[in-house]
């Protein structure tokens, strides 16, 4: 299969020779400069990912389950996906979860804000506004970029500008204006790395950088979906270190450990012909997750107890999974993403209940 045959290519394609298999077609190819060693490996990457292109055509991995969670979570609303490595934190699926963007603001013992109360009252403003209408948070970003020259400076300023913009982007995704919305993501996460630069131990920042990195998986490739798929689980672990009692970066974590889990053979190959050590995590490392959030969380949450309770189908403990079900199908719905969840609980307690 020259697919697998590619993948020894790329291992074998800094030495002397390469074997390039491409069918039933063989072709030693004698490398005698650097550049056409590099040059060589460049086309073999770039012949390698039109394979896995088609493997994933092939296959269509899609119609083998619907993945949940991190790096396909789109499937859970029902639509097809038509890559393996969805949205990291479920794209538009996510984007209006309020638990996420809830906000669990301490100052950083090294925050660089200190003492200026010109900051901390347009902080509290924008907080209080992002937790308004569609207009308020529109405000909170006007309100962060017009104060922008006396308060910037500030890993505080620049997460919340991150955290403002990512909000916007919703907005007009609503309201149908895509290009306006990608400006803005792009930007939240250009915001967000400035805030890390600036104070590496604000958990915030890291919250902020790993939620909008995921928000960019539709426009990105499976290679960089990969990739940033280590660097939100990373930023996301660090967030909790420095956060330990902000439930989401928890959630947030148990939807990666879950989404992992769930990964196929096949994509597992995928990930693993991209780069050395594909993802793992265990369905215990999920659950230990969504347990916290659970236990942290002010008011029960519905979407994270549908998690705990598919964790407990994963582990075949069904009557623990039951009562998951039924206690989160009871949690009153207050949003888009509450009715999708009860959508799923419904069908799992008719199948577990
Ligand atoms: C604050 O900064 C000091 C020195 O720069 C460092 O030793 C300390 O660990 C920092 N504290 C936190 C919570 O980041
Ligand atoms: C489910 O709800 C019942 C009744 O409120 C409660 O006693 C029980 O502890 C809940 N179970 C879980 C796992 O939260
Ligand atoms: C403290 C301060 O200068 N606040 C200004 C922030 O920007 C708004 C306009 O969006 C001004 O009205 C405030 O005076």
């Amino acid at each position: 299969m020259s697919f697998f045959r590619q993948n020894a290519t790329i291992i074998s394609g800094i030495g002397a020779s390469v074997l390039l298999g491409s069918g039933l077609t063989l072709l030693l190819v004698r490398l005698n400069s650097i550049s056409r060693d590099l040059r060589q490996l460049a086309a073999s990457v770039a012949k390698l990912r039109d394979e896995v292109k088609d493997f994933q055509d092939k296959f269509t991995i899609r119609k083998r389950r619907r993945l949940q969670g991190f790096y396909s979570v789109t499937a859970s609303s029902g639509d097809d996906d038509d890559d393996i490595y969805q949205d990291a934190y479920g794209g538009s699926d996510l984007e209006s979860l309020k638990e996420l963007t809830g906000e669990y603001v301490q100052l950083t013992e090294n925050s660089t804000v200190g003492t200026d109360i010109a900051a901390k009252d347009i902080f509290k403003q924008t907080e209080d506004l992002f937790e308004g209408s569609n207009d308020d948070k529109q405000l909170a970003y006007e309100l962060l970029i017009t104060n922008k020259s006396k308060i910037s400076g500030t890993e505080e300023f620049y997460w919340r500008l991150s955290k403002s913009a990512y909000l916007l982007a919703q907005i007009f995704n609503e309201q149908g204006n895509p290009e306006r919305k990608k400006e803005l993501l792009y930007e939240a996460v250009e915001s967000a790395t400035t805030s890390l630069s600036l104070n590496e131990q604000d958990g915030n920042a890291h919250k902020w950088y790993a939620i909008t990195l995921g928000s960019l998986n539709e426009y990105q490739s499976t290679q960089d979906k990969i990739k940033n798929g280590f660097l939100i689980q990373e930023h996301t672990k660090r967030a909790i270190e420095l956060m330990p009692s902000d439930p989401s970066n928890h959630y947030m974590l148990g939807r990666w450990c879950y989404s992992v889990y769930m990964l196929s053979w096949l994509e597992r190959k995928v990930a693993a012909t991209l780069f050395a050590s594909p993802p793992t995590a265990t369905i215990e490392e999920a659950l230990d997750e969504f347990l916290k959030a659970d236990k942290l969380k002010p008011v029960k949450w519905k979407e994270n107890m549908l998690f705990i309770a598919k964790c407990y189908i994963e582990l075949r403990e069904y009557d623990k999974a039951k009562e998951w079900l039924n206690n989160a199908s009871k949690v009153p719905i207050k949003d888009a993403n509450d009715k999708e969840a009860q959508v799923e609980l419904e069908t799992l307690i008719s199948k577990y209940g």
